[in-house]
């Protein structure tokens, strides 16, 4: 990892030279890093370019990251840890590889809520818990998929109490891997009348909702994804301003990141080739 990208911004940085470039000397220097936030690549066979998308973004635009959060749907369907398909594979050894010199941490999405303890160790990230409060250089973030805050979908948080069951997922995890692929294909197939199903549908979120949770944990920073209506909200909280920034979710020629260093975020649309 080169540290010359960040050179150009000590410049910005209020305090001594001499303090600065002490930090860049020593072996963790947070307030240098960015950090780095994903969601709803859904990656899968029916979409190469996103792939390929994302291994390019893993060697160029998040090469220099400290951290990267991948806040789930990162893939389209997951049906176990012990899925053995060659693309699978592949993403995993990709990701191992970026582990090698970066925190990668992971939270579950409405698509890949199946992934478990095996798949972080295989890949070397840390798997989160559903909603996750984290340090962004002194200030304190809520992250979570966004499937949530979506209270109005009242079909939709039925069945995701159905699938968040452990005991429902014991039992389909215990399933031979053939035909738990074929579950995953007659659930997408009957379940588009759920609105989860159809990324065009999905539902916004419920603005009680954040307000809500965003009170509970105390924080004036929410990041989420799943509602592919990447934005920067500003709002109240507390009667104290507050934001919520949307990731957005890639498709096979855009791809889509949340920056957060030096104290300030940056939601990023680029193209995929670049
Ligand atoms: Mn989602």
């Amino acid at each position: 990892m080169s540290a010359s990208p960040y050179r150009i911004d000590l410049l910005t940085l209020p305090g001594s030279t001499a303090v600065l470039w002490s930090r860049l000397k020593s072996p963790n220097i947070p307030l240098l890093m960015p950090s780095l936030f994903i969601s709803d690549l859904h990656l899968g066979h029916h979409s190469p370019e996103i792939v390929s998308g994302f291994f390019h973004f893993l060697r160029q635009q998040a090469a220099d990251a400290k951290r990267l959060y991948i806040l789930g749907d990162f893939f389209d369907a997951w049906i176990g840890d012990d899925d053995d398909d060659a693309l699978v594979n592949e993403i995993k050894s990709r990701l191992h590889e970026y582990a090698q010199n970066h925190e990668v941490f992971f939270l579950h999405g409405n698509r890949d809520f199946l992934i478990g303890e095996k798949f972080a160790q295989d890949t070397g990230l840390t798997l989160l818990p559903e909603a996750d409060l984290i340090d962004l250089d002194g200030r304190k973030a809520l992250i979570m998929h966004g499937d949530t805050l979506c209270t109005q979908d009242v079909e939709y948080l039925k069945f995701r109490a159905m699938v968040r069951n452990p005991a429902w997922q014991q039992q389909v995890l215990s399933l031979p891997l053939p035909q738990r692929r074929q579950m995953a294909a007659d659930l997408r197939q009957k379940s588009k009348s759920l609105n989860v199903m159809k990324a065009e549908d999905i539902l916004d979120v419920s603005q009680d909702e954040v307000e809500k949770i965003m009170q509970a944990a105390g924080v004036d920073l929410l990041i989420h994804g799943h509602t592919h209506r990447p934005a920067h909200h500003s709002l109240e909280i507390n009667e104290a301003p507050a934001e919520r920034w949307v990731l957005g979710d890639w498709s096979s020629t855009t791809g889509w990141y949340l920056k957060a260093e030096h104290q300030k975020i940056n939601l990023i649309q680029y193209d995929l080739k670049s």
